[in-house]
């Protein structure tokens, strides 16, 4: 291959046009990405296809025709189950370890220990209570925040019962869960039992590896992440419809850029006030700087712009380059997410990069840690070190695409019901009424990652487009919200692209046909959104019956799977893009989608081509209409059908486009 043709091919991993402009950088600079990187190393064979072990000493095992199974005996399809748990497992501790850690800044906050930070939604806080059954009659936003903080931090270590949120759920899914011994206890002991289950020499049974999976999820989907979730609205405010900016293009030249990254809203959220006051922006000024310009990564980049409007400057593909602008004084990095090679990237530049919790050091980096008592000084402390380092920038090493887009996201949950009818008829009556009579065919939520291995953004805003085509509403959150925003889906101009169904309810409504609900903790919100419909009645009584699918296009992270099972938990047939982890065993791959059909009503389908997730979604959904005798999905009655651009078609276009280009030089 020419040098040529793989520039060629390397920007052709991306739609975004920032990414395509900044590995062009990386490229003249010999700066190595992900990009490059997931080009030059192939997947080892045998543990893509989960057919390797290494739980013991006597492997690690690698299954083979000629050697079925490992030295213990262990086959292929107890090691993919084993290792998928796993995964599961340290997906929902990633979640539900943010929730927990939410939980005790709550406590501080109550007790008056923290600095900068205090109980910000008393509603919310008193929708919470309600949920874990406490009294809040003549009592304090203190007392009841206290009280809320002890009963969640109790939950992550309960031992035997149900964690409190599971009641949460539809009536007829509590029950379900209950006779399938599904309802999870705490997450300790759920993560705990998982990693006990898979050592060498306990559970065998793939079955029984996979129905702990579902377990362990739901302590994260109905416990951690959603705690996360409503801690975060009570300390810092539910979200309301709000305007922010997206893509690297956000970046200022004239000013101090400040950059967020990871998933913690605590520090994000005390750097957006510090970066308001006077005496910072007089000091920014003293260096030379016309003001300070805060951005995220991430869904710490969710969170502030859910409330705060802060923009993004990007998802998990967009990290690294976000540094090869040159314009980056800091990248303040919290947890999960965070490549290791942003150390490498900044020091060809003049970045800082920061860790600021104690769970994530990088060694080259400056760490300044966060903790809720001195949380407004830290803040403060971070921003003089970008704010110091903005003389420092190499003036001739600064790109900045000149591209941005105009997105709206902050749908909470509360939100979306509110606009439904105001503050006291808020329902969700008028969607269910618009899927009964077919304006709205159903909805999906497309959330997760990027991954590298395949285009970047690609799947997910092909997947927003075809369904609100077809009158599908679409549901977005994590990475999937930022690539919606990056190409301009969540903005209100998107409703040009909506079916007439479709369109005419969300004109009613007031809402855009793609809706950002937040951070991969917020796909909590998914949840409560599912059961609020369930329980507003005419769509069945289990989320299950929801004309409804999830998906997640271009996973990469343990967090995806955690989802993707708590999703299938609860009754959502989900599906995954970009490849299989489990597809070794043939065994595992049937008893996630029939056995699980048959035991939750939800089943977890891995399925690479997005023309064939566009096809499954509408079978489903199809079924979900007729099972509740609503109108039939007819294609093209109210959404245009129009052919799916696969990538080879988007391929032959840009050619097409390119040759015509050169012709007219
Ligand atoms: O938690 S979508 S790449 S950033 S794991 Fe990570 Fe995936 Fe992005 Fe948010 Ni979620
Ligand atoms: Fe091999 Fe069994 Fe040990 Fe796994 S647990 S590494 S299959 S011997």
């Amino acid at each position: 291959m020419s040098e040529d043709t793989k520039k060629l091919d390397l920007i052709n991993r991306t739609i975004d046009e920032t990414a395509k402009e900044l590995l062009k950088v990386a490229e003249k600079e010999g700066i190595s990405t992900a990009f490059n990187r997931a080009a030059e190393i192939k997947p080892c064979p045998i543990g893509q296809k989960s057919m390797c072990c290494k739980h013991c000493f006597m492997g690690p095992c690698r299954i083979t025709k000629k050697t079925p199974v490992g030295v213990c005996g262990a086959d292929v399809d107890t090691i993919a189950a084993r290792n998928f748990g796993r995964m599961v497992a340290a997906g929902t501790s990633a979640h539900a370890d943010h929730g927990r850690d939410m939980a005790f800044i709550l406590l501080a906050a109550a007790r008056g220990e923290t600095e900068g930070i205090e109980i910000k939604d008393v509603e919310k806080l008193h929708a919470v209570a309600g949920h874990l059954n406490i009294e809040t009659e003549g009592k304090t936003k203190e007392q009841i925040g206290e009280e809320v903080a002890l009963k969640f931090i109790e939950d992550f270590g309960r031992q035997k019962g149900g964690i409190n949120y599971i009641r949460r759920a539809p009536k007829k899914r509590q029950d379900l869960w209950k006779e399938r011994d599904l309802v999870p206890r705490g997450l300790d002991r759920e993560v705990v039992e998982m990693m006990h289950r898979t050592h060498m020499g306990v559970d065998q049974d793939p079955k029984s590896l996979l129905h702990h999976a579902l377990r362990t999820s739901l302590t994260d989907g109905w416990g951690g992440a959603m705690l996360a979730t409503d801690l975060s609205d009570i300390l810092y405010g539910t979200p309301t419809p709000i305007k922010a900016k997206m893509s690297v293009g956000l970046l200022k030249e004239d000013e101090v850029n400040l950059v967020v990254h990871g998933h913690e809203p605590s520090l994000s959220e005390m750097m957006v006030v510090a970066s308001q006051e006077p005496e910072m922006l007089e000091y920014a000024k003293s260096k030379g700087a016309n003001g300070i310009n805060m951005a995220g990564i991430c869904c710490t980049a969710n969170e502030v712009l859910m409330r705060q409007g802060i923009g993004s400057a990007g998802n998990f593909l967009n990290q690294e380059l976000t540094i090869l602008t040159g314009a980056v004084e800091a990248m303040v990095v919290d947890v999960q997410c965070i490549m290791e090679s942003l150390a490498d990237v900044a020091k060809n530049y003049h970045t800082k990069l920061i860790t600021s919790s104690p769970k994530a050091r990088i060694p080259e980096a400056i760490h300044i840690e966060f903790d809720e008592e001195h949380a407004m000084t830290v803040a403060r402390k971070v921003l003089r070190e970008a704010i110091d380092n903005f003389p420092n920038r190499k003036k001739g090493a600064i790109t900045l695409p000149d591209y941005v887009s105009e997105s709206i996201g902050g749908f909470s949950h509360e939100y979306i019901k509110y606009m439904q009818g105001g503050t006291y008829r808020g329902s969700f009556r008028p969607l269910n009424d618009a899927i009964m009579d077919g304006r709205v065919q159903g909805v999906v939520g497309i959330v997760g990652c990027n991954n590298p291995r395949d285009v970047q953004d690609s799947a997910i805003v092909q997947l927003a487009k075809e369904f609100i085509r077809r009158d599908i509403l679409v549901i977005t959150t994590g990475c999937g919200g930022i690539a919606c925003g990056k190409q301009g889906l969540l903005a209100p101009e998107t409703m040009e692209h909506a079916g007439p169904g479709l369109r005419e309810v969300c004109e009613a409504v007031g809402i855009s046909p793609v809706l950002h609900v937040g951070s991969c903790v917020d796909n909590t919100r998914i949840l409560t959104i599912a059961a609020d419909m369930v329980a507003e009645g005419g769509l069945g009584d289990d989320i299950a019956d929801l004309p409804a699918v999830g998906i997640c296009p271009e996973w990469m992270s343990e967090k995806a799977l955690a989802i993707g099972c708590y999703f299938v938990a609860s009754g959502v047939h989900t599906i995954f893009g970009v490849g299989s982890p489990v597809e070794g065993s043939e065994k595992v791959t049937r008893l996630m989608r029939e056995g699980w059909e048959q035991d939750v009503g939800g089943k977890l389908e891995f399925v690479p081509d997005t023309k064939e997730i566009v096809q499954k979604a509408i079978e489903t959904i199809t079924k979900g209409r007729k099972a509740l005798g609503i109108t039939e999905y007819v294609p093209g009655k109210f959404g245009a059908e129009k052919v799916l651009m696969d990538m080879a078609d988007r391929r032959r276009l840009e050619d097409e486009q390119k040759a015509k280009a050169a012709a007219a030089k």
